[in-house]
């Protein structure tokens, strides 16, 4: 089976990428496999400059396919953010270039810090959209972006243990619960994710 090598240390998206490609032909690996790969810096201003930088970095290290996912949650009301510095917004240095780096902060203090920012803003303004960028870079110099989207609401407080990250706090009105309240399977089927995932099964079998 050709190997993959998925560019994340976060256990959420690996799980959640192992679960959508299980039936592709495929043996899935991910950076913890390989200490030697130190910190990525995720310095794009873009998720598709920091998708590919994951992805490349991954490819040229273990000389295998490789994946990079670089997502976040876009909130319009908050001028976009936190945006590509979705997995840093909490850090307390304030520059965002040093939050680029380092290590991101967790996610119930992301969580505090955004439902704060979103206090007495009414629900017709709570609106926010998942983002999720792949990028599949080959070791013959091929690569493939993929963008996917998944809308929802700002929740007035955390609900639900399921996903990670933002997930207690993102709204889906269409099933009237948190991402962190349905299933990984349901989560998969409906998410940012999930979708770009499926767009990545259709055309991985033209690159294995
Ligand atoms: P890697 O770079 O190692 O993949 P990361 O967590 O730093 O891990 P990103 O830079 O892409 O990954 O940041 C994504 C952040 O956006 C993530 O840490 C969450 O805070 C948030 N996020 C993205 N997708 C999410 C999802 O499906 N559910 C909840 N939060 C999500």
């Amino acid at each position: 089976m050709t190997p993959l090598v998925i560019a994340t240390r976060n256990k959420g998206k690996l799980e959640e990428i192992r679960k959508a490609l299980a039936s592709c032909p495929i043996k899935i690996h991910s950076l913890t496999e390989f200490q030697e790969v130190g910190e990525i810096v995720e310095d794009s201003q873009t998720f598709e400059g920091n998708a590919l930088k994951k992805a490349r970095v991954a490819c040229q290290v273990t000389g295998s396919l490789a994946l990079g996912d670089d997502s976040g949650l876009v909130v319009p009301t908050l001028g976009g953010e936190p945006g590509v510095l979705s997995a840093r917004y909490a850090r307390l240095d304030s520059s965002s270039l040093a939050r680029r780096a380092g290590p991101a902060a967790t996610a119930d203090d992301n969580n505090k810090k955004l439902l704060d920012a979103m206090k007495r803003i009414p629900v017709e303004k709570r609106g926010a959209i998942y983002v999720c960028v792949l990028a599949l870079v080959l070791p013959t110099g091929k690569e493939r972006l993929i963008r996917a989207t998944c809308e929802g609401v700002i929740a007035e407080e955390p609900k639900g243990d399921g996903g990670f990250g933002y997930d207690p706090i993102f709204f889906l009105p269409i099933l009237q619960k948190t991402m962190a309240q349905i299933s990984l399977e349901e989560k998969n089927r409906l998410s940012h994710r999930g979708r770009a995932l499926e767009e990545l099964k259709k055309i991985i079998p033209y690159f294995l």
